[in-house]
């Protein structure tokens, strides 16, 4: 520390800011650090933002303690509106990271002349937390949709149709939460589209929108994550193009697969398929006995799809498979709605 002397009355102003901003500045670490901790279980994100509150109490020097009320403050405990409005976590994560960065810019203006290294440090931090922040804010978005996976046992995917947005808004106010877009013919352009109007319908309705094969169309539509298939990109591939706010999911239907969809981080895997299906043909169904095998240790939510039907259900449920994906039994009834109730309320009865 260079030019420090107590009985300066201007030093001592320039002190009680630092002093103020190294605490505002800790404080904020420690609620996005808690944040890491017990909202996300992210150790990573937890020790690198543990270390910066470190950093910063090492270099709140007594100086700066001692300058604190020496002179009166008369905004003490002011707050804002905007304090009190605040609600969900993601709020919390941006007022807070935004409490930190401006502390840190304050703390390396006030104390480049008198502390350089402090000011170094300050700005170093400064950028560091605008890179947390958009950490935090994806891991929590991706939270959210794992918790979705996690509660909800009816995965629908979708199925060319003149009417489709009817037959999704249907379901959803049946109760689904998870929608998979699915095409296999057709133009980008008239997907892209239909994909931005179901998006709009799921965030209506809080349910997850996913679209099947297509990263561009994914996160072009801004869609809650992608389905990929052995053949289809690999996970590391995705991970990196979507980032961190996005859910990923599998098909597999053998142990090794499972095993390397583990291994690379997918959220869910869809395993089938389970019985004989016309909606993807030439897949030799796996039967009820491998896919218990294939999940016996299976920690992450798995659907058994393939040729499910709602008259199926029960007898599905009682050999132990809580959750599933079906496409055909709710694209092709006549009354998706119906359908979807009916179903629901099988999945959801205790065995
Ligand atoms: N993957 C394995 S089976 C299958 C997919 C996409 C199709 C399931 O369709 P349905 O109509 O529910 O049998
Ligand atoms: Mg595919």
């Amino acid at each position: 520390m260079q030019n420090s002397n107590l009985t300066d009355a201007e030093d001592l102003r320039i002190f009680q800011i630092i002093d103020a901003n190294l605490d505002r500045a800790r404080e904020g670490l420690r609620v996005l650090e808690d944040w890491a901790r017990f909202g996300l279980g992210e150790n990573d994100c937890v020790k690198r933002i543990k270390n910066f509150r470190q950093i910063l109490g090492k270099n709140h020097l007594e100086v700066y303690k001692q300058s604190r009320n020496q002179t009166e403050d008369k905004c003490k405990g002011m707050t804002h509106q905007e304090q009190i409005n605040r609600k969900t976590s993601e709020q919390i994560i941006s007022s807070n990271s935004g409490r930190v960065q401006e502390a840190l810019r304050v703390i390396e203006e006030f104390s480049r002349l008198h502390n350089h290294e402090l000011s170094k440090i300050a700005s170093e931090i400064r950028y560091e937390i605008y890179t947390i922040e958009i950490d935090l804010l994806s891991l929590s978005k991706c939270k959210k949709s794992q918790e979705i996976l996690k509660v909800n046992d009816l995965y629908v995917i979708t199925d060319q149709k003149n009417n489709l947005l009817k037959i999704i808004e249907e379901i959803l106010i049946a109760g689904v939460r998870i929608i998979q877009y699915r095409f296999k013919t057709g133009t980008d352009k008239d997907h892209l589209q239909e994909a931005i109007k179901i998006k709009n319908l799921c965030r209506r309705y809080s349910s997850l929108f996913i679209v099947n094969d297509r990263l561009d169309i994914a996160l072009a539509a801004n869609a809650d994550g992608i389905h990929l298939g052995q053949d289809d990109l690999d996970i590391k591939t995705a991970r990196k193009l979507l980032g961190y706010s996005k859910i990923i999911g599998i098909s597999a239907n053998n142990e090794i697969d499972i095993c390397n969809a583990l291994k690379e981080g997918c959220d869910y895997i869809g395993i089938g398929p389970l019985f004989e299906t016309t909606t993807k043909k030439g897949k030799k169904p796996l039967g009820i006995e491998k896919i218990k095998t294939l999940t016996k240790d299976l920690n992450i939510p798995w659907f058994a799809i393939g040729g499910i039907k709602s008259k199926n259900i029960s007898y599905l449920k009682a050999c132990g498979f809580k959750k599933v994906a079906l496409v055909s039994e709710i694209m092709n009834s006549e009354d998706p709605k119906e359908e979807a109730i009916i179903i629901l309320k099988e999945l959801s009865h205790e065995n």
